[in-house]
C-alpha cells in the first residue's frame, strides 16, 4: 500500500507524541515489541550487570559456587552485545560481620540474628584487596563502564548491588543507572540465589525492567534457596532469559 500524506503525517505525529512523553527510541515495528522479546535490540537504555565474578566464588575459591567458572565465556560473549556493562565486586573487610569466623562457635552456612535481620554466615571471602576478591582473570569486558563494590562496611552485608542488607543504605547504583538513562537491566554472574536474585528484586523495586540470564549464572543452593529465588523473582516480574536469546 502506498502511504498517502495524511497517513504519514499522523504517523509522524504519533512518534512526536511518544518522544514528548520521553518514550524515545521507539519506531516502527519496535512500538509493538515487548520490552524483553527474544533477541532484544540492545541500546542506550539497556545495561548488563555482571555480579561478583570473583575468584572466591570460582571452584578453588573459599566460597566456591559449583561450575562458577563455566559462566565466564558465556558472559564474555554476551557482554559484547551490550553497549553498557556494569561489574560488581563483593568487597568485605577482613573482620566482616558476614564471616562465621567473627562469631565464636558458629560455622559457615549457619545463620545469626543481627540488628538488621537474619544473616547467613559465610566462610571468609572477597576480602578487600586480596586475590580472592579480584575479578576472574578470564573475564574479558574491557568496555565495562563501572565497577561497583558492595559489602565494604564491616557491620552490614550487601548481597544486592542496589541496597545494603540493612535495607536502607543505597549503593548508589540505581541513581547512577537512572541518570545514565538506563531503563532495562539484565543480570548475570554469581550467585543466582544470593547476589543476583537480591539485585534483581531491588532493581524491580526501583522501577527497572529486569531479566536474569539463567545460563550465565550459577547458584549456591542452600536449603532450597535456588528454587525460592526463582519463585520470588518470577513473582516480582523478573524475566528469565537464556544467553541464546541474545543471538
Ligand atoms: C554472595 C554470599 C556472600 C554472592 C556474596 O555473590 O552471591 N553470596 N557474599
Ligand atoms: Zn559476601
Amino acid at each position: 500500500m502506498k502511504l498517502n500524506e495524511s497517513t504519514m503525517i499522523s504517523r509522524r505525529t504519533a512518534l512526536q507524541a511518544f518522544s514528548a512523553l520521553g518514550v524515545s527510541g521507539l519506531a516502527g515495528a519496535s512500538l509493538l515489541r515487548p520490552a524483553f522479546a527474544a533477541a532484544p535490540k540492545l541500546g542506550d537504555t539497556d545495561a548488563l550487570i555482571v555480579i561478583d565474578v570473583q575468584n572466591c566464588f570460582i571452584p578453588g575459591g573459599s566460597l566456591a559456587v559449583k561450575e562458577g567458572d563455566a559462566i565466564v565465556p558465556v558472559i564474555n560473549a554476551m557482554a559484547k552485545k551490550f553497549p553498557h556493562v556494569v561489574l560488581t565486586q563483593d568487597w568485605h573487610t577482613a573482620d566482616h560481620v558476614s564471616f562465621a569466623s567473627q562469631h565464636g562457635g558458629k560455622k559457615p552456612f549457619e545463620a545469626v540474628k543481627l540488628p538488621y535481620g537474619n544473616q547467613v554466615l559465610w566462610p571468609d571471602h572477597c576480602v578487600q584487596g586480596t586475590d580472592g576478591a579480584a575479578l576472574h582473570k578470564d573475564l574479558n569486558i574491557p568496555h565495562a563502564e563501572l565497577v561497583i563494590r558492595k559489602g565494604f562496611r564491616k557491620g552490614v552485608d550487601s548481597y544486592s548491588a542496589f541496597l545494603e542488607a540493612d535495607r536502607k543504605t543505597s549503593t548508589g547504583l540505581g541513581g547512577y543507572l537512572k541518570q545514565r538513562g538506563i531503563r532495562n537491566v539484565y543480570l548475570c554472574g554469581l550467585a543466582t540465589d544470593f547476589c543476583v536474585a537480591w539485585s534483581a528484586l531491588d532493581a524491580r523495586k526501583q522501577g527497572f525492567t529486569v531479566a536474569v540470564v539463567e545460563d550465565a549464572c550459577r547458584g549456591i543452593d542452600l536449603n532450597g534457596s535456588l528454587a525460592a529465588a526463582w519463585k520470588d523473582m518470577t513473582k516480582a516480574g523478573v524475566k528469565r532469559m537464556q544467553s541464546k536469546d541474545f543471538a
